[in-house]
């Protein structure tokens, strides 16, 4: 059992090493929300919620999650007594309120370090991890030119990294790739379009389909899931779903519908670590393989990433990338790359990483406490 006793929600903004473009944007910073919950007997937790400045990956953004989370859901979670247990009540106490989901999974996060926290169990362990290491991935954005990627993906690939992804749009798609194919013949490789084109593109994935890629994320609107089961009726290799699969009944549909062959698995957009789980299993038993996307978090989200990537079924790199590849300076102790592209799951109790107090005042813009 677990008593609330106020939650702070905090804006932060921390420069990224590099712009990071995608087909529906680009980011030159990372601005997330943190949240802490204080409890009265048990200490406190860390959440990270996954939401950007712009509602332009979901419908999620800061503005409404923060708006939301103050209004709505922290009251709520506040108002409704002692939790027990407390992250597996987060949950069905909060929905009540449709959608929100990345808010949401920011409140679960934060409880569960919390509730770990004071019982001494490491998250990864709590949610049945059979690992210490996971091998990592990264995605790459879209560059100013094709010898800037080949120069990004090499660096990537020097460091050890075990699968580069490739961001791709209307205009950089099947030449871009192929160019990095012939460069690195035996990378593992996928692209991914965040929802830019449309079945009536299929003759460039079909050019893609050439190309040994391990998987093609998200080609077409989130909302088409009968389109990418006729895409993917066109092409070897595997659609992976992103943006689709907002929760484990999502991921049943699809697999169901053949819309995807694998998933990518963010515990925000589907509304926390718990349903995350939910996803793998219904994933797992359908012979679909999963593995842990990201988004850009600060190392309080990516510790919670690192120990959804260490759990069974998750057999594929992840976009757990160390914090250098974000930030020349993390919120937390920076998470570092292994020269034979894996990293250490955090092993503290919770999340088991919190962070440094400096870094964290500087990076702030706003702060807020809700008290029960
Ligand atoms: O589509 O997976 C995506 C980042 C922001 C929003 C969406 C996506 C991404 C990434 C980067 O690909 C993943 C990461 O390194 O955190
Ligand atoms: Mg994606």
């Amino acid at each position: 059992m677990i008593e609330l006793a106020a939650v702070e929600l905090r804006l932060v903004r921390l420069p990224l090493v590099a712009p990071f473009r995608t087909s529906f944007g680009e980011e030159r910073e990372k601005e997330a929300i943190l949240l802490r919950v204080e409890t009265r007997d048990r200490g406190t937790g860390w959440g990270e919620s996954a939401t950007f400045p712009f509602p332009r990956y979901s419908e999620e953004w800061n503005e409404g999650a923060w708006i939301v989370l103050r209004d709505h859901l922290i009251p709520s979670l506040l108002a409704g007594g002692p939790l027990a247990p407390a992250p597996e009540d987060v949950g069905p106490r909060l929905a009540w309120a449709r959608g929100h989901r990345m808010a949401k999974a920011a409140v679960e996060m934060a409880v569960l370090d919390a509730a770990l926290s004071a019982q001494g169990v490491p998250l990864a362990e709590h949610l049945g991890a059979d690992r210490d290491r996971v091998p990592c991935g990264v995605s790459v954005g879209i560059p100013g030119s094709v010898d800037d990627l080949l120069a990004r993906v090499g660096a990537y690939l020097d460091a050890g990294y075990r699968r580069a992804k490739l961001k791709i749009e209307p205009g950089w798609d099947v030449e871009p790739v192929r160019a990095v194919r012939e460069a690195f013949p035996d990378a593992h490789l996928s692209v991914d379009a965040n929802a830019a084109y449309r079945l009536e593109d299929a003759a460039i994935f079909e050019a893609l389909d050439g190309l040994g890629l391990s998987m093609i994320e998200q080609p077409l609107h989130h909302e088409d899931l009968w389109d990418h089961a006729r895409l993917q009726a066109r092409l070897a290799t595997p659609v992976c779903l992103d943006e689709s699969i907002r929760s484990a009944a999502d991921a049943a549909l699809a697999i169901e519908l053949g819309a995807c062959r694998v998933i990518n698995v963010k515990a925000g957009r589907v509304g926390g670590l718990l349903e995350a789980v939910r996803v793998r299993d219904v994933a797992v038993e359908a012979g679909v393989l999963v593995w842990c996307g990201g988004m850009l978090e600060t190392g309080i989200g990516r510790a919670a990433n690192l120990a959804l990537a260490a759990l069974p079924g998750f057999t594929m790199p992840g976009d757990t990338s160390a914090s250098d590849r974000y930030f020349a300076d993390d919120l937390t102790e920076p998470f570092v790359l292994a020269p034979d592209g894996t990293m250490a799951v955090p092993r503290g109790p919770g999340i088991g990483v919190e962070p440094r107090p400096d870094r964290l005042e500087a990076c702030t813009v706003r702060t807020e406490r809700i008290t029960a």
